[in-house]
């Protein structure tokens, strides 16, 4: 039977009075009482020779080997992702275990912090940890080994921390503003603690369109370090580093970039995102005006949150392409390679498109209408083909699956829709352009799914163009039923439809395309597109003319799922089950 020491009914007590005190506590697993602690953690794998993978050290605190077979590591409470440890592992007397934490079925530190559970094959916490920001070459760490006393120091992988200098610690690195023009001064911040001993030196170095410029000592208001760098002429690449010496010997740095912007006003009202690959891990920005765009000051933002990119000193001419890939990534053709990670072909996701004021210019937003990072079904990682989320055409469509590509022109017509629900959890996804009779002069739209959905605001495009030719948009009582349609038609045209409100031209003679869109623009629903093949001309003639006998409807057939089809026309209700030919095409 397993002793209930005196300090474990401490702790439980001590336990039970803080959670008297304060808001709910985080629910942790209960408290075991291994020897081995987490004795250092690294959170920037890859970017220094301290580690190509985020690492935990673990230290066995006793003068016996403990078997830590089944251990678990993880950070994050919920468990999903972790680490178990090996069977048949063992740590020796006072000796060290690396364990790497970033890999297949494991988690990533956050090099701005993270925390480390740690618990015995039994599922009892034994340690636990939390870090703040750490630079490539800081590791956080017990030193001495085992202690309570923490250090940010140089990291020791497998072996002991004793002995290794503490580094100051550099935290809340800003610049503002933060896209500065040609007419301001940058004053650079920093939160800077000494580590060990005390501040001996805190100061900026800095380069100008990479040529080095005099150090600027920083000032302080307490631990808040500060200095001015002056204005500069736009264009300019200014790189700086704050870099802290403390009595110990041990020294910290860390960095930040901008690029001066013209004080000039800038139209940057052409500027889209036109294609996100959570694959190529790429983002494709595009002008679609007929003004060039310096793109110094502008950034895309990922999920409401961190900054993931910021435009330097290059412009984006009328009718271009401009892409990102993310750091680290094998060049699929973009201009470059700077953004940050997490481009994901699985999850909600959104990133925003910002002018160098913070005002947003354009959104792309997967989502299913859960939190951000959950997973979303379908994967598009997982599937053939591997789809890109991309405005078709570009920069005027709503955002549908397509082909990749990078840095070039995307399809004209997407290949589907984004099976989600622009944020909201009305799965807009269910409905389709079922119908399209340029005779009737009718569009019908199917509810293909088990529940009503509200049509208010979703719009139908004709011919999509720069123009962005609105046909029809949907009033706030318009519902569609489950498994129902609802038709428009456009004055005069045919009898049964719900609302005669559409803006003309279906034709049955000419190339046409209509664009079924979620409300707000959030995503592309359906298209239904006669094009000429390899022409993407739209209201050319066609043959043959489905104004003459026999006067055909383009339909689904079957409803929803069918793919279009010729059909006798069926205004309001349902399609033949099978089409009574081919859409012909040039
Ligand atoms: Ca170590
Ligand atoms: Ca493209
Ligand atoms: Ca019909």
């Amino acid at each position: 039977m397993k002793k209930i020491s005196y300090f474990t009914l401490i702790c439980l007590f001590a336990a039970t009075v803080t959670s008297c005190l304060k808001d709910e506590p985080p629910v942790l697993p209960e408290t075991g009482d291994s020897p081995v602690k987490i004795n250092e953690a690294y959170s920037n794998g890859g970017r220094s020779t301290y580690g190509a993978i985020d690492w935990v050290e673990l230290y066995n605190d006793s003068d016996e080997a403990v078997d830590v077979s089944g251990y678990i590591l993880y950070d994050k409470v919920d468990k999903i992702a972790k680490i178990i440890v090996t069977s048949n592992t063992t740590i020796a007397a006072r000796a060290f275990l690396l364990v790497e934490v970033d890999v297949t079925g494991g988690f990533g530190l956050g090099s701005g912090g993270d925390m480390v559970y740690l618990e015995d094959s039994n599922g009892l916490l034994v340690d636990r940890i939390e870090f703040g920001a750490l630079t490539p070459e800081q590791s956080y760490a017990r030193n001495p080994d085992g202690s309570d006393v923490f250090k940010i120091q140089t990291p020791t992988p497998g072996v002991s921390n004793n002995g290794a200098v503490a580094q100051p610690s550099i935290t809340d690195l800003a610049h503002t503003p933060a896209s500065p023009t040609n007419d301001e001064d940058v004053i650079v911040t920093a939160t800077v603690t000494a580590g060990e001993g005390t501040l001996t030196s805190v100061k900026v170095q800095w380069t100008l369109n990479t040529t080095p410029q005099t150090d600027i000592t920083m000032t302080n208001a307490a631990d808040v370090y500060s200095a001015t760098i002056v204005k500069q002429v736009a264009g300019s690449a200014i790189a700086y580093s704050v870099v802290a010496t403390n009595s110990a010997g041990g020294t910290s740095t860390v960095s930040g970039t901008y690029t001066v912007r013209d004080a000039t006003v800038i139209d940057y009202t052409g500027l889209v995102i036109n294609e996100i690959d959570g694959n190529g891990k790429f983002i494709e920005l595009y002008n679609k005006g007929t003004v060039d765009i310096p793109l110094a000051g502008v950034t895309l933002v990922k999920n409401e949150s961190a900054t993931w990119w910021t435009g330097g000193a290059a412009t984006l001419a009328a009718g271009e392409y401009y892409t990102i890939s993310q750091s680290g990534q094998t060049d699929p053709g973009a201009d470059e390679t700077t953004g940050a990670s997490g481009i994901s072909p699985k999850q909600n996701l959104k990133f925003q498109l910002k002018d160098p004021d913070d005002n947003e210019l354009d959104v792309f937003f997967r989502s299913n209408g859960e939190a951000l990072g959950t997973i979303v079904i379908p994967a598009y990682d997982a599937t053939t083909p591997k789809y890109a989320f991309a405005r078709c055409p570009d920069g005027i469509g709503a955002f549908g699956l397509a082909e990749p590509s990078c840095d070039i022109a995307n399809p004209f017509v997407p290949a589907g829709a984004i099976a989600t629900d622009g944020g909201t959890t009305v799965k807009y996804s269910d409905l389709v352009i079922n119908e399209v009779d340029g005779n009737g002069k009718f569009v019908e739209i199917h509810n293909k799914g088990t529940v009503p959905i509200s049509l208010e605001n979703v719009t139908i495009y004709k011919n999509i163009s720069l123009a962005n030719t609105l046909w029809w948009t949907g009033g706030s009582t318009v519902t569609i039923a489950a498994g129902g349609f609802y038709t428009i038609a456009q004055s005069g045209g045919a009898a049964g439809a719900d609302e005669y409100t559409g803006n003309g031209g279906i034709s049955p003679k000419k190339t046409v395309r209509f664009d079924l869109i979620a409300p707000d623009a959030s995503m592309s629903i359906d298209v239904f597109a006669r094009v000429k093949a390899d022409d993407n001309t739209l209201d050319a003639n066609c043959t043959p003319d489905y104004g003459s006998a026999p006067q055909y409807s383009f339909s689904r057939c079957p409803d929803g799922t069918g793919t279009f089809g010729l059909a006798a026309p069926s205004c309001n209700s349902a399609n033949p089950a099978t089409s009574a030919g081919a859409i012909e095409t040039n």
